[in-house]
């Protein structure tokens, strides 16, 4: 049985068929679209899908964004706005004519990860950092999804009380420090204007002003780390998301996390599904489900 597995990211939009086995037999991308509007986000998801018509039986979604009911509200307006109340799975089920499930993506990708892991460990928690930072936490074996979906959104803890205020109404969230859209805000001079993308490339050729900002982003992600290894004691931490993936990011995160106390260090790794991890979570959350 094929899915259509979807991620809806701050910067990019993804869609691919799975099979059973996990497979990824074609994949599709697209820039998210720039005006943040439900219809352009209609017309996006349109464009994205139509090469799968007919070729899956059911939809999986993993999208950035709190997900409660099918239904997608950004917390950070600034990387999905517009979409107070997007019917997401409402709109897919239409345009493929078939059952859908959506998810947040840093939780859909926590699950991917968690099950890459054949059981080595009950408790683990998945941070991307990417358009933003989000995570997903796996407890006893099981994903937390809360309530109303917001389980998970560590990227909106405090990493600076004096810092720039972020899109959720907070001000210092770890994600307007350490996200790409929080690297390349902090640019200044030659830097200002560019994308984190391109700030880290400058950083690896040893640009200094360019590895202050991704020095300060990982720093950043590991204090976090800190901080969730206090709350759920996690047995490792996987790291997934453009930023998170980047080459070097991952072990400048570990140094810092190293000058913490050692009760606070955990493994880090990276995501072994890369940066198909939304759309595997997702498709296997759906599996799993019976849909
Ligand atoms: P999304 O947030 O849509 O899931 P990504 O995971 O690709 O998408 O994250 C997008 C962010 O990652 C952007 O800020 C972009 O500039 C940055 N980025 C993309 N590629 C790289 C790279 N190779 N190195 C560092 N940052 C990158
Ligand atoms: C934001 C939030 C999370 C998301 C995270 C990573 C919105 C629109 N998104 O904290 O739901 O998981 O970004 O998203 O409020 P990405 O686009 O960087 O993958």
């Amino acid at each position: 049985m094929m899915t259509l597995a979807i991620d809806i990211g701050g910067t990019k939009l993804a869609a691919a068929l799975v099979d059973n086995r996990q497979q990824i037999t074609e994949r599709h991308t697209l820039p998210t679209p720039a005006s943040q509007t439900p219809d352009a986000l209609n017309s996006a998801l349109a464009e994205l899908i139509a090469p799968f018509q007919g070729r899956a039986s059911r939809v999986a979604v993993a999208a950035t964004g709190i997900i409660r009911d099918g239904v997608l509200s950004a917390l950070n307006p600034d990387n999905l706005g517009g979409l107070a109340r997007y019917p997401l799975t409402e709109t897919l089920s239409r345009l493929t004519g078939l059952p859908c499930l959506a998810v947040n993506d840093a939780q859909a990708a926590a699950w991917a990860e968690f099950r890459a892991l054949s059981g080595a460990y009950s408790e683990m928690v998945f941070l991307t950092v990417s358009t933003g930072v989000g995570g997903g936490i796996i407890c006893q074996g099981k994903l937390l999804t809360g309530a109303g979906g917001l389980a998970g959104h560590i990227g909106h803890t405090l990493a600076d009380p004096h810092g720039p205020r972020c899109g959720c109404g907070r001000t210092g969230c770890v994600e307007v420090i350490a996200s790409g859209r929080g690297i390349a805000a902090a640019a200044t001079d030659e830097l200002q204007g560019m994308s984190a993308k391109e700030i880290f490339a400058l950083h690896l050729q040893g640009h200094p002003q360019a590895g202050v900002l991704v020095r300060r982003s990982a720093q950043a992600i590991a204090r976090l780390i800190a901080d969730l290894k206090a709350v759920t004691d996690c047995q490792c931490v996987v790291l997934g998301g453009s930023v998170g993936l980047a080459d070097g990011y991952l072990s400048l995160v570990e140094s810092f996390l190293l000058q913490a106390p050692a009760v606070y260090h955990t493994p880090l790794m990276t995501a072994q599904y890369q940066h198909d991890a939304g759309l595997s979570g997702a498709a296997l959350l759906a599996q799993e489900s019976g849909l």
